[in-house]
């Protein structure tokens, strides 16, 4: 039983070994902070990349972030919340009249890996919706997914409303989904784009550094 057999389970998405391992370390008292860090975490970290080089596939991902999810909600409830350390909040939805949630709960998920907290707002999720969860959560980062041609322009529609509303220099715009290209994201005034999860979670720890 050690943070390694943790990290490995979460790499190989097994979501009960996973559990097993959490419980057997907390009983035997190791911090739930070294459990997230050393165990949890360092498995998304190993599978990031991966993804990122095609060595791993979209349902092999989901369920490596669905493993630590399992070990998280264990260890969680024994940490003060102030002592769980956030790299920054991340606002992300996927756009107005789009329903394509895999990728973008695939961001999600890597983000959260990484110490992001992340509000997930979920799809079809209207300009006026995400200058809505910007007021309430003051967010450092607004995440916006489109996957097709015809509600992509709604990312932009998106920016103009933060303007209007004067929040967009309070927050850093990344877009993301697979007809979004840098150079759109240029056009429209986002402040990056990102072609997958791993590179999503690094744009935005640069973007806020
Ligand atoms: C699964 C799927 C569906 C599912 C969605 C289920 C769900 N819960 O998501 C269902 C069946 C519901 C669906 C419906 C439709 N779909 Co569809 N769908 C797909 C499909 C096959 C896969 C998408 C996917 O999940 N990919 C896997 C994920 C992991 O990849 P990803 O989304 O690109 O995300 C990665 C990156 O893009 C990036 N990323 C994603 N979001 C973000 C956000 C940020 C901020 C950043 C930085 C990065 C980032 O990171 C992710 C992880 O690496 C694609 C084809 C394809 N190969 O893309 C068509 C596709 C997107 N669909 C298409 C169409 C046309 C439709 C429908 C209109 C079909 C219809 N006639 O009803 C409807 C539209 C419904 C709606 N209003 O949204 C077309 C779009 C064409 C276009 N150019 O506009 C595609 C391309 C298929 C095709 N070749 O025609 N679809």
């Amino acid at each position: 039983m050690s943070y390694e057999e943790i990290c490995r389970a979460v790499v190989s998405g097994n979501e009960a070994k996973v559990k097993e391992l959490t419980k057997s370390m907390v009983d035997a008292g190791s911090d739930p902070l070294e459990i997230i860090n050393q165990g949890l975490i360092a498995g998304m970290n190993i599978v990031g990349p991966r993804f990122k080089n095609g060595e791993m596939f979209v349902p092999e991902v989901l369920m490596s972030a669905r493993a630590m999810s399992a070990g998280l909600d264990i260890v969680k409830p024994l940490i003060a919340d102030t002592d769980l350390p956030s790299v920054g909040k991340v606002v992300i939805g996927t756009v107005k009249g789009d329903l394509h949630d895999i990728g973008k709960n695939l961001v999600a998920m890597m983000m959260e890996s990484a110490g992001f907290t992340v509000i997930n707002l979920g799809v079809d999720i209207s300009p006026e919706k995400f200058v809505q969860a910007v007021k309430e959560h003051n967010p450092d980062v607004v995440a916006m997914s489109a996957l097709l041609t015809t509600t992509m322009l709604s990312m932009k529609d998106t920016i103009e409303v933060l303007k209007e509303e004067g929040l967009r220099d309070k927050v850093k715009v990344v877009v993301g989904g697979a007809p979004i290209s840098k150079d759109f994201a240029d056009e429209i005034g986002a402040d990056g784009f990102a072609p997958d999860a791993a590179s999503a979670t690094e744009l935005c720890k640069q973007l806020i550094a």
